[in-house]
C-alpha cells in the first residue's frame, strides 16, 4: 500500500517535473523582445495607445521595452538605436515626424533587426528600410472632416471662414488631415482656411492657438478644424473665455472620438469626431510573430475607421474604448 502510493507520487513528481521544464524551455525559445518608440504622452490617443500596446504585448507573452520620446525625433532615435545595441528580436516605432529616418533605419537594416511602423507613416524613397506599416489613413479622415463640411454647408453660401488647429508640425496626422480637407474644399471658394498654426497636438496649445485667433479673428470664425480632441477641449475653453459658443455659433471638426471628445459633442460643443483608433496593440503583437516567424506581410495595415456627428454622440458614447 505504502510502496504503491510512493510509487504514483514519484511518478507524478515525476511528470511535473518533465511538464515544467519541457514548458520552460518551450517559452524561452518563443520569447520574442520587441523594442518599441512611442511618440510621447501628448494626447487621450496616444495614453490609449501605449495601454493598448503594453496589454497587448503581455497578453502575446512578448516581452516589451518601451520608451517614451516626449515628442522629439532625437530621442526616439536614441531609443531605436539602444534597441539595436541590445539585439532586440523587432523594433516597432510610432513616427513623430514623417522625414529624416533614413540613417537610423538603415543601422537597424545592417543588423538585421525588421522594423515595423505603427499609427504614423514616414517618408522614405527605400521601402525595404521597414517590413510593414500599421495604422489610420490620415488623408481620408481630412477628406472625412471634409465632406461633413461641404454637406453642413451646402445651403448656406458663405463665406465659410474656418480656422485650423494643426498637430505636431511635420507629422503624417497633421499634414495629411490638412491636405485631406484642402483637396476636398478647393473646389468650393465659399470655403476658406484663414488661419493655420500648431498646438502640437494638446489641449494647453489648442488652447492657446485659439485664444489668440479669437482675438484676431473673432466673428470671423465659422469654423474650428482641430487635428485632434485634445487641441478641440483646449479651444473650447479658449472660445467660452471669449464669450463665444462652440458648438453653435462656431462649428467645431476634431478628430480621434476619444470619450472626452464625445463628451464635448454629448454637451453641444463638439459638431462632428472624425474617429482615429489607437487600439492598434494586438494588430502589431501578430505582425511582430509573423515577421519572426518569416511569414509574408502586407506593406501597409489599414485601421478600420468612421465619423460621428453629434447627434448620434451620447447613444454612442457608452461603448467607446477609448
Ligand atoms: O490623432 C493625436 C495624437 O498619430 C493619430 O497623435 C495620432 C495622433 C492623434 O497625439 O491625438
Amino acid at each position: 500500500m505504502k510502496s504503491n502510493r510512493r510509487a504514483v507520487l514519484g511518478t507524478l513528481l515525476c511528470s511535473t517535473l518533465i511538464l515544467t521544464t519541457g514548458l520552460s524551455a518551450h517559452a524561452d525559445e518563443k520569447k520574442i523582445t520587441l523594442g518599441f518608440a512611442q511618440v510621447g504622452a501628448e494626447s487621450a490617443w496616444r495614453t490609449a495607445n501605449t495601454v493598448s500596446v503594453k496589454s497587448a504585448a503581455q497578453q502575446a507573452g512578448i516581452n516589451l521595452k518601451f520608451s517614451d520620446a516626449q515628442q522629439k525625433q532625437e530621442n526616439q532615435i536614441k531609443a531605436i538605436r539602444s534597441y539595436i545595441a541590445q539585439k532586440v528580436d523587432v523594433i516597432a516605432f510610432s513616427p513623430v515626424v514623417e522625414t529624416g529616418w533614413e540613417p537610423i533605419l538603415i543601422e537597424a537594416k545592417n543588423a538585421k533587426i525588421p522594423v515595423i511602423l505603427t499609427d504614423r507613416n514616414i517618408d522614405v524613397k527605400d521601402k525595404s528600410l521597414y517590413v510593414t506599416m500599421i495604422g489610420s489613413d490620415f488623408l481620408e479622415e481630412g477628406r472625412r472632416g471634409g465632406k461633413w463640411l461641404e454637406d453642413h454647408y451646402k445651403n448656406d453660401p458663405g463665406p465659410i471662414n474656418i480656422v485650423e488647429l494643426q498637430g505636431t508640425v511635420g507629422s503624417a496626422p497633421a499634414n495629411d488631415r490638412r491636405a485631406g480637407l484642402l483637396e476636398v474644399i478647393k473646389n468650393d471658394p465659399k470655403f476658406k482656411v484663414i488661419a493655420s498654426q500648431s498646438g502640437d497636438f494638446t489641449l494647453a496649445g489648442g488652447k492657446q492657438v485659439m485664444e489668440a485667433f479669437a482675438k484676431t479673428y473673432g466673428k470671423q470664425i465659422n469654423v474650428v478644424y482641430a487635428h485632434n480632441d485634445d487641441m478641440a477641449l483646449g479651444a473650447i475653453q479658449a472660445m467660452e473665455e471669449a464669450g463665444m459658443k462652440p458648438g453653435k455659433d462656431i462649428t467645431v471638426v476634431s478628430f480621434d472620438a476619444t470619450k472626452g471628445g464625445f463628451e464635448a459633442m454629448v454637451a453641444g460643443k463638439i459638431n462632428v469626431d472624425v474617429e482615429c483608433s489607437p487600439l492598434l496593440g494586438p494588430q502589431l503583437m501578430s505582425a511582430v510573430k509573423d515577421v519572426v516567424a518569416g511569414k509574408p506581410l502586407p506593406k501597409r495595415i489599414v485601421t478600420e475607421e468612421t465619423i460621428f456627428p453629434m447627434s448620434v454622440a451620447a447613444q454612442t458614447l457608452p461603448q467607446r474604448k477609448y
